[in-house]
């Protein structure tokens, strides 16, 4: 039964959400060059180089202290003090520091003993690939139909790219949805390599699901309404059909059970 209730979660996340590329990790290096421990560096953002670094979720960040004078890379601003996130405390000439930014956001941070010594580090959501050559596919999508250029996976990636990215709502979807799906699809994924059975039972699962969304492919999505409208209307869709129709027979089953112990 959980195994039913399981695959049935995974598969609506995925559905309704089309697919999320898999992305590594990356490290980033910030470079503390010699002479900040003097103000004059924060009059050409120079105290942390790059004194601003955009990376995805996941990524780390590492701090290499090039100059003489001791530094910190502390998370917060000069003006409200630390916050507690991450703090090197004070390390010396050729130490590092780093740190994984496991949440999205904009995150400053600073040197508690050199406050003009500003940085940041911008954090985003990774955005999926939109070249259709090597486009992400969706990890458990991809596992369960056995190849990205499955018909059903090619089907969802082309709803991604052309129907949800286009629209706002459609992209703030995404971005929420990969922050979820992020979390658990690697594993589905190896697992369904595992495990045949498993697999099928995705397959099953899913197939009435990426179905429905093939509606998407079929209409005009362009405006800011139809994609909500739409969407709430699959995820309706979806709901009578994953839990509607299953609940009507289970309880018709159980009527049947029930009636002969009642006589
Ligand atoms: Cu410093």
């Amino acid at each position: 039964m959980n195994l039913v209730k399981f695959s049935i979660l995974a598969s609506f996340t995925i559905i309704i959400s089309g697919m999320t590329p898999y992305v590594l990790a990356e490290e980033f290096n910030v470079s503390i060059p010699e002479g900040t421990s003097v103000r004059g560096c924060e009059t050409t953002d120079e105290c942390y180089i790059p004194f601003g670094v955009k990376i995805n979720v996941g990524d780390k960040v590492t701090w290499t202290n090039e100059d003489l004078a001791f530094h910190t890379v502390t998370s917060g601003n000069p003006i409200d003090g630390p916050v507690d996130l991450f703090d090197s405390g004070m390390f010396k000439i050729d130490e590092k520091f780093s740190h994984t930014f496991e949440e999205s956001g904009n995150f400053d941070y600073f040197c508690t003993l050199h406050p003009w010594m500003q940085g940041t580090v911008v954090v985003q959501v990774p955005i999926p690939d939109q070249d259709p050559q090597n486009g992400g596919g969706c990890l458990i999508a991809t596992a369960t139909y056995g190849s990205e250029l499955a018909p059903k996976v090619q089907q969802l990636r082309e709803m991604r790219d052309n129907k949800l990215l286009q629209t706002e709502y459609g992209s703030a979807f995404m971005e929420s949805f990969n922050d979820v799906y992020y979390s658990f699809s690697p594993e589905i994924a190896d697992f369904e390599r595992e495990n045949p059975l498993f697999r099928e039972t995705v397959k099953l699962a899913i197939t009435p699901m990426i179905s429905s969304l093939s509606i998407l492919n079929h209409v005009d999505i362009d405006s800011e309404a139809k994609v909500l409208g739409y969407g709430i209307g699959l995820i309706l869709l979806n709901v009578g059909m994953y839990i509607g129709v299953p609940a009507v027979v289970i309880i018709g089953i159980k009527k049947q059970i029930i009636k002969p112990l009642n006589l």
